[in-house]
């Protein structure tokens, strides 16, 4: 028979243990310092607006997230939003896939987009880090992959700035033990463009990889024009080119260029990137964990990149993904940024230009209390 109306999440079993149900929910903002601002050829990131998630079970245990809000006039307004999904999650069972459908069907009318779905991911996430607590395993033990090291690069600056600070950020990116690193481009003209790339090819160590990420900067012919002459500088890959939503002109890019070009930050939610893969829109992926959908969004999306023999890579919120990227079929890059560390207990360990997935129960991501009411945002 096939169902008429798409289905609702069905009741649990009536065995369901008290302990495994949602008690609680929290969300507070914090404006944290940055080692290196980043300026990006379409805005600046100087202090980093994150929104904090506690959520606990009867059980006692805390799972917790962390939402990257891009600007803090959005911080107010995603604590809002998780204050109000909040009566909707207490008292259901700690099940991370029907929290998700759950959350998603309330939210269809308003749109499965925007703060609405970051909130939801920011659950999502919680609920798999309070799962794995429970079941007293790292995240990636619990997706049923083995913990080990992830290649990363490192993405903790190299924004739009003179080639003189280009060259000595490049090699201080590199001395922190890293393979790769990644140069924002899109300068006013693809001379200072090559020169950025210049000044960072020769202060890097020989054999160091160079990502490059245009933050949507360019028109489909003007990324062809500067990409073409980039074609000889041997990158990783040319991220966002030109408006990451225009698939028609991204694939336009991607089939003239020898450079891989790479999408994804701007995916809300698998299905952004199943419609990306249907017009070859990108030779590579890098999901956003939160604007993905959390875990649950990432892990269906680590089967449209498998399906599409597509090398996956991740987009901020290194902790989280550094578990997801074990469980991907096709992982390739980790961007390592150390934004969240200064309110982490543990910040993440890098070790011969890789990330290691913390070892402790879930994600690893436990607060400093202390940092956090320091940078409160109020
Ligand atoms: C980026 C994303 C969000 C804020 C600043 C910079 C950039 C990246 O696109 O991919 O790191
Ligand atoms: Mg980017």
């Amino acid at each position: 028979m096939i169902p008429a109306v798409r289905p609702v999440v069905p009741s649990p079993l009536p065995a369901m243990s008290n302990a495994h149900l949602v008690a609680s929910l929290a969300a507070r903002a914090v404006l944290v310092p940055m080692t290196r601002p980043l300026q990006t050829s379409t805005g600046a990131v100087t202090r980093v607006p994150f929104v904090l998630i506690d959520l606990a079970t009867r059980g006692g245990a805390v799972g917790r997230s962390y939402l990257f809000c891009v600007t803090p006039m959005a911080l107010k307004a995603t604590v809002a939003m998780l204050d109000a999904l909040a009566p909707l999650i207490v008292g259901q069972p700690l099940a991370p896939l029907d929290l998700a459908q759950l959350l998603e069907r309330r939210l269809t009318l308003l749109g499965n987009t925007g703060i609405a779905a970051m909130a939801t991911a920011g659950i999502d996430m919680a609920a798999w880090d309070a799962a794995a607590i429970e079941a007293g395993v790292p995240l990636a033990t619990l997706l049923g992959a083995a913990p080990r090291p992830v290649p990363a690069y490192n993405s903790c600056g190299l924004g739009i700035m003179t080639p003189d600070q280009v060259s000595r950020e490049a090699a201080e990116l590199a001395a922190a033990g890293f393979g790769a690193v990644k140069l924002r481009l899109g300068y006013p003209t693809l001379a200072e463009d090559l020169a950025a790339v210049r000044a960072a090819q020769a202060a890097l160590p020989a054999g160091t990889l160079l990502m490059t990420d245009y933050n949507q900067a360019l028109l489909p012919a003007e990324a062809i024009r500067r990409g073409l002459a980039l074609d000889a500088c041997d990158l990783c890959w040319i991220e966002e080119p030109v408006d990451a939503h225009d698939h028609a002109g991204c694939a336009r890019v991607a089939a003239a260029l020898a450079t891989p070009v790479q999408i994804g930050e701007n995916f809300w939610g698998p299905r952004d990137m199943g419609r990306a893969i249907a017009a070859q829109a990108c030779d590579f992926a890098m999901p956003d964990a939160m604007r993905i959908g959390g875990v649950t969004g990432w892990l269906r999306a680590a089967a449209l990149a498998q399906a599409a023999g597509m090398p996956m890579s991740t987009h901020l919120f290194p902790e989280v993904s550094a578990h997801l990227m074990c469980a991907t079929p096709t992982a390739h890059w980790l961007e390592y940024v150390d934004w969240a560390n200064p309110v982490l207990r543990a910040p993440l360990a890098v070790r011969d230009g890789a990330v290691v997935p913390a070892a402790a129960p879930g994600t690893g991501i436990a607060w400093d209390e202390a940092a956090v009411a320091r940078y409160a945002f109020a």
